[in-house]
């Protein structure tokens, strides 16, 4: 029994000898797989689709290769090997051994980090179901259910700390974590991003490029929590985290760079015509995305911020590059809003942790959209792609509600209306798109819109069956 639960759950936290947590995830896997039915990827649930399972922690061994069906997909269990008297690298319990069970103080900030987390992975599966029946190739529609299960596995993560350490309460977050919906009125997923649709393959490379890209950010944060076995999860979720990023980053580029050879190559340089993205339409998704995972990182002023990382549970990105970690007497210069006009203020660092966060976020993006303009430049063409300003079109923090241009100047509503869809998706835009989304799934074909990736899979070639019939 214990051999071949080890077989069907892969896991490093010694399941098989574990009887409590054995009880919680046999109540629990049957809802999961439940879930997964009902708005996992929707169809090719009986295909071989070309996936790596994660079946150790070593570092040139945790990725195993196959074809394999999605619902036999092993979910594993995996936490970073603990590392023999760590202390804990911030806030106020500076130095003090790193806390291998929950501290009853901070139990319910701990709870709520967790479940945030948490939410977020099933939601990215839900928002991506319906994507399969436009995939551009089988190389897209492979890396799209690798992400879609290695996102079910980092809930099956968040839900082994609420087992394992949060009792009774923690097996009820694991249960809501599957009741609630993404972009459901009544039961909705809790952060903003991960309510809005993700409807084409543009959304999709863009949601992978900048919203798993804040993913790899708080990721980073929690990987340095004092709750050590949070830290660990947390350090071997990035592992997986990087291909993801790679999907949207590189998947961007590719669209860049079909664009550019169409607009050479298309009579009058009319992209739209030769069923291409418009370079001004893909800017639009960029302003859009970019906008809404930033205010994935909470508001730029934020006692909860402070309250995490005081406790020591939530730090900076790599704390170690910084020189001082209790950040009590630091501050941060912020343009804020007062009366309308923008103030330069400081704040107090521990309380602008979320707004130094997204910096490092801010500057990653950058690097993406610079290698986007090589390629721009590499084909010769004069126009850029740029992110907008951090102000514009936010939702959370304290530019929001109030309109600002891509450059951060602040505009009253009648002009913000004048320009929106100059910088958001139009319909138009989102018919153009939608018209593009003729599903290619024969091998080695490609849809026109895109470029064929460079390379294709673990060594194989783009023209490899990433997806069959079984
Ligand atoms: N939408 O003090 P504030 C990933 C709420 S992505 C809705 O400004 P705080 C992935 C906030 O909850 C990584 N509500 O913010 C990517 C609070 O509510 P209450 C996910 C929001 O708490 C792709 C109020 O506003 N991980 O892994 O400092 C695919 C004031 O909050 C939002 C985490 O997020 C929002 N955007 O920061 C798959 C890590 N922002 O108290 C997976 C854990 C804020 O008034 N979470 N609010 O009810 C956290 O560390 C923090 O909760 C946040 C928010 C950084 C998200
Ligand atoms: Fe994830
Ligand atoms: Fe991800």
């Amino acid at each position: 029994m214990s051999i071949q639960l080890d077989e069907k759950i892969p896991n490093n936290v010694d399941l098989s000898s574990d009887k409590r947590l054995q009880r919680a995830l046999e109540q629990w896997l049957p809802n999961y797989l439940a879930w997964w039915g009902d708005v996992g990827p929707e169809g090719w649930q009986a295909h071989d689709v070309y996936l790596r399972t994660a079946i150790s922690v070593e570092p040139d061994g945790w990725a195993h290769f196959g074809h394999v069906k999605m619902p036999d997909y092993r979910w594993g269990i995996f936490l970073q090997p603990r590392e023999a008297g760590r202390t804990i690298g911030f806030g106020d319990s500076l130095g003090q051994p790193a806390w291998q069970e929950v501290p009853g103080e901070f139990r319910n900030m701990l709870r709520r980090i967790i479940v945030t987390q948490g939410d977020t992975e099933p939601a990215s599966v839900e928002q991506q179901r319906l994507l399969g029946a436009s995939a551009p190739s089988l190389y897209d529609l492979r890396n799209l259910f690798q992400v879609n299960v290695e996102e079910g596995r980092h809930l099956w993560a968040m839900v082994y700390l609420l087992h394992t350490y949060f009792g009774k309460d923690g097996r009820e977050e694991a249960e809501g974590l599957l009741e609630r919906r993404s972009g459901d009125r009544d039961k909705p997923r809790i952060l903003g991003a991960f309510n809005q649709p993700i409807e084409n393959w543009l959304d999709f490379y863009m949601f992978t490029m900048f919203t798993d890209r804040d993913g790899k950010y708080q990721l980073y944060a929690l990987a340095e929590s004092g709750f050590d076995p949070l830290a660990r999860t947390c350090r071997f979720m990035l592992t997986e985290e990087a291909h993801h990023m790679f999907v949207g980053e590189t998947g961007v580029d590719r669209v860049v760079t079909r664009t550019a050879e169409l607009m050479k190559e298309a009579k009058d340089g009319d992209v739209a015509k030769a069923g291409g993205v418009p370079l001004a339409m893909i800017q639009r998704y960029i302003n859009l995305w970019f906008s809404l995972s930033e205010d994935l990182f909470g508001g730029e002023i934020s006692s909860n911020a402070a309250d995490f990382f005081a406790a020591g549970l939530k730090g900076r990105y790599k704390e170690a590059q910084y020189q001082e970690h209790r950040a009590l007497d630091g501050s941060y210069a912020m343009e804020v809003l007062e009366n309308n006009a923008l103030v330069k203020k400081d704040i107090p660092l521990r309380t602008a942790m979320n707004e130094v966060l997204r910096d490092g976020y801010i500057d990653d993006c950058q690097r993406a959209v610079d290698k986007w303009n090589r390629t721009l430049d590499r084909a010769g063409i004069a126009e850029r792609l740029r992110l907008p300003h951090r102000r514009f079109h936010r939702q959370q923090g304290i530019y929001a509600g109030h309109p600002f241009d891509i450059d951060g100047q602040s505009l009253d509503l009648a002009g913000w209306q004048a320009k929106r869809d100059e910088w958001l998706p139009s319909e138009a835009d989102k018919a153009h798109i939608q018209a593009l989304m003729q599903p290619v799934h024969e091998r080695g074909k490609i849809a026109g819109w895109v470029a064929a990736p460079s390379k294709g899979i673990n060594g194989n070639p783009f023209d490899f069956e990433y997806v069959r019939r079984s």
